[in-house]
């Protein structure tokens, strides 16, 4: 049987999600973390992304995070999903991210960044110039170009897409020599400052490499797969974490390109990141808290008002269809969504951004449910999505203050 969709009112009362964001765990929408401390204690402050999608930036972001440094945050637009703000250009003329602010002297680039906070708050076990990770930054710089040449460079031929795959593996297969090699699962004896510079990236090639080559990093690499598992078991990195869906397609703009190989295992995998189900995928193996689905519906409520706003259908037709499947997600009760709302709760599952607007378990409840929800009136897919840019993606939309 078929119920109508809750209310707002209804579905507001069936979550009582919440984080403090300034002193609880690591989460993507604080603008000022303390970790316990006085406001007048912050000496840094942070510049990144809107998104999170700044590899870079989600470095820093994790440094910071497992330092308890105290930090302020400011929110910069990415020339890929919109305007750079004028204020930023005045501190940072080339707009690139990330920056930070360091008793009111700036400083950019991610390393020296790093250094400069290591000099003012001691370092994350071992630092960044210690003759142990030294070398662990030089290989992740390799295993970065063997990447960047298999994924973001057009082929000519099925051998040459078999060497580029080969030299990938044989850096990868050196990145276990180093991961086997002390007994704990991180880069070195603790976690420390290799791990911290190691995570943007690898992440990044779990997703692309998964979606765009078929190649799974995490499942085909043990050790590497350790240290995923590792860094899942910390709460700061969780806050940080990101999914295949957001990934792999956040960066091709960024990376001016991404070449999908077209071979079968290849294919399968794209079909689930993009179309579900994504329960499953290799981007998480921590299990689902409880709450996921409350935090999903919190975030959407939260941001309901945009969120139908954007959406390019008819803002009424929307809102019903966004409740009902939002009701199915709470309460698992089938919800029939209006006719022909098929695309514009397709439009939405192929925007939720993770960690931006949830967790990475939230952000599979609502995709899942936006999906099942328009398969009940139509199998319309929207147009894919773009690659060179994502002004689809302009924070402008959502954020009213000056940044
Ligand atoms: N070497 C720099 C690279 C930073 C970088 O490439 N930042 C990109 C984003 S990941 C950027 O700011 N691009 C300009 C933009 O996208 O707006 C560092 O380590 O900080």
């Amino acid at each position: 049987m078929t119920n109508s969709p809750l209310s707002w009112t209804e579905l507001e009362s069936l979550t009582d999600f919440q984080i403090d964001t300034v002193n609880g765990s690591t989460n993507s929408q604080a603008r000022l973390r303390l970790f316990g401390h006085d406001e007048a204690d912050v000496r840094v402050t942070l510049y990144r992304d809107h998104h999170a999608w700044c590899p870079y930036c989600q470095k820093i972001w994790l440094w910071l995070e497992e330092k308890q440094i105290p930090y302020r945050i400011e929110k910069v637009t990415m020339f890929c999903y919109g305007d750079k703000e004028s204020w930023y250009k005045r501190i940072v003329p080339s707009g690139m991210l990330p920056a930070i602010a360091l008793d009111g002297k700036i400083i950019t680039e991610s390393d020296d960044i790093l250094m400069g906070l290591e000099k003012a708050f001691g370092v994350l076990g071992k630092g960044m110039n210690d003759p142990e990770v030294v070398p662990a930054r030089r290989l992740e710089r390799v295993l970065f170009r063997a990447w960047c040449e298999w994924l973001c460079r057009p082929v000519s031929s099925a051998q040459q897409e078999q060497r580029h795959r080969q030299q990938f593996k044989e850096v990868m297969s050196k990145v276990e020599e180093v991961l086997g090699s002390t007994p704990s699962p991180y880069f070195l004896e603790d976690f420390g400052t290799a791990d911290v510079i190691f995570t943007p990236y690898v992440e990044r090639m779990n997703a692309s490499l998964y979606y765009y080559k078929g190649y799974s990093m995490r499942e085909e690499n043990p050790r590497m797969s350790d240290w995923f598992d590792a860094m899942e078991s910390r709460s700061t990195y969780r806050g940080t974490q990101s999914d295949f869906h957001t990934h792999v397609h956040d960066l091709p703009p960024q990376m001016g390109g991404c070449y999908e190989n077209g071979e079968p295992q290849m294919l399968i995998n794209k079909e689930k990141v993009d179309y579900g189900s994504w329960f499953g995928l290799p981007d998480v193996t921590y299990p689902e808290p409880e709450n996921s689905r409350a935090e999903a519906l919190q975030r959407v409520i939260k941001h309901r008002a945009n969120i139908i706003k954007v959406n390019p259908a008819n803002n009424q037709l929307f809102d019903e269809a966004l409740r009902c499947a939002l009701t199915n997600m709470i309460t698992d009760q089938v919800c029939t969504p209006p006719p022909d709302s098929d695309l514009a709760l397709r439009y939405l599952r192929d925007r939720i951004n993770v960690p931006r607007d949830m967790s990475i378990y939230a952000a599979k409840r609502l995709r899942e449910s936006l999906e099942k929800t328009a398969a009940l009136v139509g199998d319309r897919q929207s147009p894919p999505l773009t690659v060179r840019n994502r002004r689809d993606q302009d924070p402008v939309n959502f954020v009213s203050h000056h940044n």
